[in-house]
């Protein structure tokens, strides 16, 4: 059986540095980023990364890799056009670009996959001592009762009880921590998506969940328990929370990034209605389009942060 609950909440960083409530790694004599290959011994972590200001992450190493050519190419940087190098390379789990002070890095599919890259990431923005960073988690999702190919800015990220909690289990204790965004954040992504009429941009509740197929009401895996009608009446119980998308990441991403003071926001295109099917049928082209939408908003977010535009 499980133990007590605790509850922890969002953090404030005054100074606008990351704040890694963690009284172990001050004893420790090296930290290695294991996942990431980096490390506090072998790399000048303050070099590297010191004056980084946003951090993007989404699920696909090669869209991640597109997404710091992209900012290359927005940001008028030098060698726009070229390859960037992988700062992860020795390492396949993950992958890292960056693009002046833009980061770019990869965080596979999952909970269990976002929450050992943030650890990593938070400490490495930790240890090279990052000040007033933004972090963005662009992705791609299913959408509730929306055209497919809009974009939803998370308001708050709920669980599959609609409820804005992330639980995780420490010591055999379920610690819940709260999955609060930044507010103002979200306001300043759909303001700038004002400016990009091509495709709809809009608020909503992000649903995550630990499962594509039976997790997220879905009728075509392997294997499933449930009736259309049953499958429907959630979707719509959903829907009626507030829920715009469901995707697989946001209330992690959303705790571990409010416990240390981090800026966030999570910015997903939808690539289907789930009100109306299960299978992910557009072509590729089409996908592929619908995957440049929260690139696109976050490149002109960014601009406009660094006067550009
Ligand atoms: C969105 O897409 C992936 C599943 O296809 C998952 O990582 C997510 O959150
Ligand atoms: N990602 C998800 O998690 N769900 C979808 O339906 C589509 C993408």
């Amino acid at each position: 059986t499980l133990g007590a609950t605790m509850t922890e909440t969002t953090a404030y960083s005054g100074s606008g540095l990351v704040l890694v409530k963690n009284p172990h790694l001050d004893l420790m004599e090296e930290d290695v980023l294991y996942h990431l290959d980096l490390g506090t011994k072998t790399h000048d972590l303050p070099a590297m990364f010191g004056d980084i200001k946003f951090v993007c992450v989404g699920g696909s190493p090669n869209r991640m890799r597109a997404f710091a050519q992209f900012m290359q190419r927005e940001l008028g940087l030098p060698g726009a056009g070229e390859d960037v190098a992988d700062i992860c390379a020795g390492s396949d789990r993950y992958a890292m670009y960056r693009a002046g002070p833009v980061l770019s890095v990869s965080h596979g599919m999952g909970i269990p996959s976002i929450s050992i890259m943030l650890h990593e990431l938070i400490k490495l923005l930790h240890h090279a001592r990052c000040r007033d960073v933004t972090i963005i988690r662009i992705g791609t999702s299913g959408g509730l009762g929306i055209e497919a190919g809009s974009v939803v800015i998370t308001d708050t990220a709920v669980d599959s009880c609609f409820q804005p909690r992330f639980e995780q289990v420490v010591l055999g204790d379920v610690v819940v921590r709260s999955t609060e965004l930044d507010k103002g954040l979200a306001a300043e992504l759909l303001a700038c998506s004002r400016d990009i009429p091509d495709f709809p941009t809009l608020i909503g509740h992000t649903m995550c969940t630990y499962d594509f197929y039976e997790g997220q009401g879905r009728l075509d895996g392997a294997f499933c328990s449930f009736s259309s009608e049953k499958k429907l009446e959630y979707l719509r119980r959903a829907y009626d929370a507030g829920v715009r998308n469901i995707e697989m990441e946001s209330t992690a991403f959303a705790a571990l990034c409010g416990l240390c003071g981090l800026k966030a926001a999570v910015v997903c295109v939808t690539l289907l209605d789930r009100l109306e099917g299960d299978q992910i049928r557009a072509p590729h082209e089409v996908l592929w389009e619908y995957q440049q939408r929260p690139q696109r908003l976050i490149a002109a977010f960014i601009r406009k942060r660094l006067g550009l535009c």
